[in-house]
């Protein structure tokens, strides 16, 4: 099973490692040409240990039968919308996208099979080769587009945590969900995942935050319940969110994917997460 990665951020080189593991025959599409020349030189180097995984960066070199995992942020989407509509057709694409806004990049491309998956593994990026697994997790897919069977062979890779789900809009808005609780929170705080559950204050503002949207959305029992997010961060505790390291990194943060997405979704005011949202709005490079 051929699966060619794009982008070579945290969860791209932690997903490629993981599925190297699994038995994957895989290969990273990387941006720039010096990180895929150390990536070749000197393998991704997951927890200390090396993997040889080959990294290029035309698409060209992508195989005809092989996986397309877009592990790039959403905002990297739109340039890469031609080369999508050029290799959907054949190569089954998956998008790995925090938010939904993706659904529309998804919905415009003409046909193939397309899928999304949230990717629940705490991945930490020590360098442009190097990434630490902070949190053992599951990848839950749901289809977009086209035919279920192309992906199952994710389900039967050995050690390898695929979940199938039946309704992408419920899996990727439960997604959403989570990362409007935990990602802005630790981005002001600058706390890890597992602080916001041992730091009084911190965990305060989190149940604030979860009740707040539980008025604004009752079906975040069910899909999300409490327990989860408290579970999740324990799980990745050791992980700064994508949105704490964006911030420290000085890069454009998420917040339009994620939380003026629930801003905008929401039935009612939601007053302490559009305060979270000015406020690292204000503070954005
Ligand atoms: O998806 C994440 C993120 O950091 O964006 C979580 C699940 C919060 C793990 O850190």
């Amino acid at each position: 099973m051929k699966v060619v990665i794009v982008g070579a951020g945290a969860v791209g080189l932690l997903l490629a490692c993981i599925l190297d593991e699994a038995g994957a025959a895989v290969q990273v599409l990387a941006r720039q040409k010096q990180q895929a020349r150390i990536i070749n030189e000197q393998g991704i180097i997951k927890d200390g240990h090396r993997h040889n995984v080959p990294a290029f960066t035309e698409w060209t070199e992508i195989p005809s039968d092989a996986f397309i995992l877009l592990a790039v942020k959403y905002d990297a989407l739109d340039e890469l919308v031609p080369a999508l509509k050029r290799y959907a057709p054949y190569n089954p694409v998956v998008f790995l996208q925090n938010g939904m806004l993706h659904l529309r990049v998804a919905e415009g491309l003409p046909h193939g099979d397309i899928a999304a998956a949230s990717v629940e593994h705490g991945a930490l990026k020590i360098s442009g080769n190097e990434v630490r697994h902070t949190g053992n997790g599951t990848v839950k897919w749901a289809l977009l587009k086209g035919r279920q069977q192309k992906f199952l062979p994710f389900t039967k890779l050995e050690g390898f945590r695929a979940e199938w789900h039946e309704d992408a809009d419920r899996l990727l808005f439960r997604k959403v969900l989570l990362n409007g609780i935990i990602n802005p929170l630790t981005a002001i705080t600058a706390l890890k995942n597992g602080e916001l559950v041992t730091n009084p204050y911190a965990f305060e503002l989190m149940q604030r935050v979860y009740a707040e949207l539980d008025r604004a959305f009752p079906e975040i029992k069910t899909l999300l319940p409490f327990e989860e997010v408290t579970a999740l961060c324990k799980a990745t505790a050791e992980n700064k969110s994508s949105m704490l390291m964006d911030r420290q990194a000085g890069r454009k943060m998420e917040l339009d994917t994620i939380v003026l997405y629930l801003l905008e979704r929401s039935p009612i005011e939601l007053p302490l997460l559009k305060a979270f949202y000015q406020l690292l709005k204000s503070i954005e490079v």
